[in-house]
């Protein structure tokens, strides 16, 4: 899954693929390299980013959703509102990407459900805006797996059908480094829920942190590290900015895992 964020703010590419020609070429290239679902997004999700007007998110994504996916690419809406993902999947998005699993918007479950949509369900520990301060848990592989389970069994009863979904632990969304690694290092834990696992951990903080102060434009070996580990650990889905060399990486460590 390659990341097209058509927004002023992200944490790693924010600003450089505002305009929506610019956004589609990016696409396009990363569909090139390999991507199988391109993430296109509207809102920054950025610890303490501030939310974004409904109408606002739709002017951006929209125009770029319908060039991608007349070019016949598959396309997910990163978006955790209503008004988007039906605008986005008028305009010929397949999947609703969201970081809060239904959390703000209920009715998208009936959506995604009318549509014949697929969706990611993602972890958030509350909101962008305070997810960041002070993340505790009793046991974080546990709280998340109760929380994407409980996600599930919610998206199934408004009518998803249960093939359909796809679970995130939402590395970096109201986690610690440690949160981060103790999710990667029990990542099997998530997997045993029994649905394809999404993973994101492209160019995100904890990288750098991990690294001596990375910034996020050198943080390409973390990330490919950590997808590494997390294909081993059952993963399914790889959501990343760097889709050639991650994929290459991907593709070296699948064929030494048992089949
Ligand atoms: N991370 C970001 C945005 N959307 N969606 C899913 N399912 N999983 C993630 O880990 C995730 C996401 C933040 O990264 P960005 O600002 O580079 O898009």
């Amino acid at each position: 899954m390659g990341v097209v964020n058509v927004t002023p703010d992200s944490f790693s590419d924010g600003g450089l693929y505002l305009d929506p020609v610019a956004a589609v070429e990016h696409g396009r290239e990363l569909a090139a390299e390999g991507a199988a679902i391109l993430d296109v997004g509207g809102e920054s999700t950025r610890p303490g980013a501030e939310p974004v007007a409904a109408a606002e998110e739709a002017r951006r994504v929209v125009p770029v959703i319908e060039r991608l996916a007349a070019a016949g690419l598959r396309v997910s809406i990163d978006t955790t509102k209503l008004e988007v993902a039906h605008a986005a999947l008028d305009a010929g998005a397949t999947i609703v990407n969201d970081v809060a699993a239904f959390r703000f918007a209920p009715e998208l479950a009936g959506l995604v459900a009318d549509r014949g949509a697929g969706c990611v369900l993602m972890h958030m520990l509350g909101e962008p805006r305070t997810m960041q301060h002070d993340p505790r848990y009793e046991d974080v592989v546990a709280d998340v797996r109760a929380f994407l389970e409980e996600r599930l069994a919610f998206a199934v009863a408004e009518g998803v059908p249960e093939e359909r979904v796809w679970l995130d632990p939402g590395i970096g969304f109201g986690k610690s480094v440690e949160h981060n690694l103790e999710l990667l290092r029990r990542l099997d834990e998530i997997v045993a829920i029994g649905r394809p696992v999404v993973i994101g951990t492209s160019r995100k903080s904890f990288l750098g942190k991990l690294a001596g102060g990375r910034p996020e434009s050198e943080r390409l070996p973390g990330t490919i590290a950590t997808n590494v580990l997390a294909l081993e650990r059952g993963a399914s889905v790889f959501r990343v900015h760097d889709v050639a060399p991650v994929l290459d990486a991907l593709s070296v460590a699948a064929a030494t895992v048992a089949p």
